[in-house]
């Protein structure tokens, strides 16, 4: 059985744990427009602030749809309008930091029109729960924090979804969820020291603007405490170079390297640092979980037997060359591609053209930073015509490497299967 747990302290519990200065902020906007009060939601027990139809700054959220927040990217693969998500064939991924209009886009609700319109009016960054002392940080306030800069793989969960045997529910995810640009900003475990972390400090449980307006509950992940506090966990305020575009989060969203994206809240205006692992839905029953155990394809363990998803493992993309190509007998063929592996560091990446009988190491090109994916490159020239699957396969520092076939969970998590690309070699 699945048990729905409210995890959100009621609104006035909520309003107790807020700064006085955002509290009286937000009595004055109340009395002066009574704006919210005409649109019918500061009604009696104020149920429609708790489920957050409120921001931070208390203005009403308004959630735009895909066409309004700019998407979708040229050349994407869009798998559903609205909620938005898209993602590239694995020959468009092919630089070695993914430019933003290639990088792939997982909205489970629409985008904050805050967000599309660049209004850092009224935003706020709460740090509340298990702290000494709780913030409400602006924009300006955050960039008084050093700012760094780091290279860092994203990747969805369901990225692979599409491969799972059998079928599996959720977007059907092929192999372009993931992409590694450049995160500019402050170390969450600053703004978390700068609170003063209490030591019953257990886990974040991390909250955006992007709150559903059918009164679902709004996507929210959290992540240990100790992986909060990781030096590589950034509020990230800038992408490659520039203020965070629309669909990736602005103003603010975490990183957390080496970790399934859900981690990596977008829209980010709330970090309630608990006391107990966060319980929101996403974190329980069989979302973003997978079986405690190896399972045969197609079972469904029972709930207790499901854990949090967390790193990801060992894995390759072909980016070079593009699948079903033809290429002339003897003719040197360019193969390139990428290799990431959670929180461990690829040791080597192996290609073979004949199925896996015999195998050739690649050249591996170290990642700038730790958590940027590595690159690995060979050329291949084959002698005879024929069909070919070029194949890849990236082991790293613990002796994993990627499996041959994908083990099943029910909710298409963590694929990592190898990557084959078909190309044809004629006469
Ligand atoms: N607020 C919010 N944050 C979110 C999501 C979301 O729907 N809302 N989706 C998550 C998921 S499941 C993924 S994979 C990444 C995707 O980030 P991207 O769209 O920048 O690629 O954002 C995560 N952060
Ligand atoms: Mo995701």
């Amino acid at each position: 059985m699945i048990q729905k747990t409210i995890h959100k302290p009621s609104f006035t519990d909520w309003l107790k744990t807020v700064p006085d200065i955002t509290r009286r902020d937000f009595l004055t906007k109340v009395g002066k427009t009574g704006l919210l009060a005409s649109l019918g939601i500061f009604g009696a027990g104020c149920e429609a602030v708790d489920r957050g139809l409120l921001d931070r700054g208390l203005m009403p959220i308004v959630l735009v749809d895909a066409q309004a927040a700019g998407l979708p990217k040229l050349d994407m693969l869009v798998h559903s309008e609205n909620p938005f998500n898209g993602e590239f064939a694995p020959h468009l991924l092919n630089d070695d930091v993914t430019p933003t209009e290639r990088h792939f886009v997982r909205n489970n609700s629409g985008v904050p029109e805050r967000a599309v319109n660049k209004n850092l009016h009224g935003w706020r960054l709460v740090i509340d729960g298990e702290v000494h002392k709780e913030l409400a940080l602006s924009m300006d306030d955050l960039e008084r924090f050093s700012q760094v800069t780091m290279e860092v793989v994203l990747e969805c969960a369901g990225n692979g979804r599409s491969l799972f045997v059998p079928k599996v529910s959720g977007t059907p995810w092929q192999r372009g969820a993931v992409a590694c640009s450049e995160w500019t900003g402050v170390r969450l475990r600053d703004v978390l020291q700068a609170a003063g972390v209490k030591p019953s400090a257990v886990y974040t449980g991390n909250y955006g603007e992007d709150v559903p307006n059918d009164g679902s509950e709004p996507f929210s992940r959290g992540i240990p405490i100790e992986k909060a506090m990781d030096e590589h966990t950034l509020i990230a305020l800038k992408m490659n170079g520039e203020v965070l575009p629309a669909a990736h989060g602005f103003p603010a969203r975490l990183i957390v390297p080496g970790w399934i994206g859900s981690a990596m809240q977008k829209w980010l205006n709330r970090i309630w640092v608990r006391d107990t692992v966060h319980d929101s839905e996403k974190m329980s029953g069989y979302s973003y979980r997978v079986p405690a155990y190896p399972i045969a394809p197609g079972d469904k363990p029972p709930v207790e037997d499901m854990r949090i998803a967390t790193a990801w493992q060992v894995k390759s993309l072909i980016t070079q060359p593009q699948a079903s190509l033809e290429f002339n007998t003897g003719t040197p063929i360019k193969v390139r591609g990428h290799a990431w592996a959670g929180e461990n560091r690829i040791d080597k990446v192996m290609v073979s053209t004949d199925f896996g009988l015999q195998w050739q190491e690649t050249q591996l090109i170290q990642p700038s930073n730790r958590y940027a994916w590595s690159h690995w490159e060979t050329e291949l020239t084959l002698t005879n015509r024929g069909y070919y699957e070029i194949w890849a396969r990236a082991s790293d520092d613990t002796g994993a490497a990627q499996p041959f076939s994908q083990p099943w969970n029910p909710k298409g998590y963590l694929g990592n299967v190898i990557h084959r690309v078909p190309i044809s070699i004629v006469a």
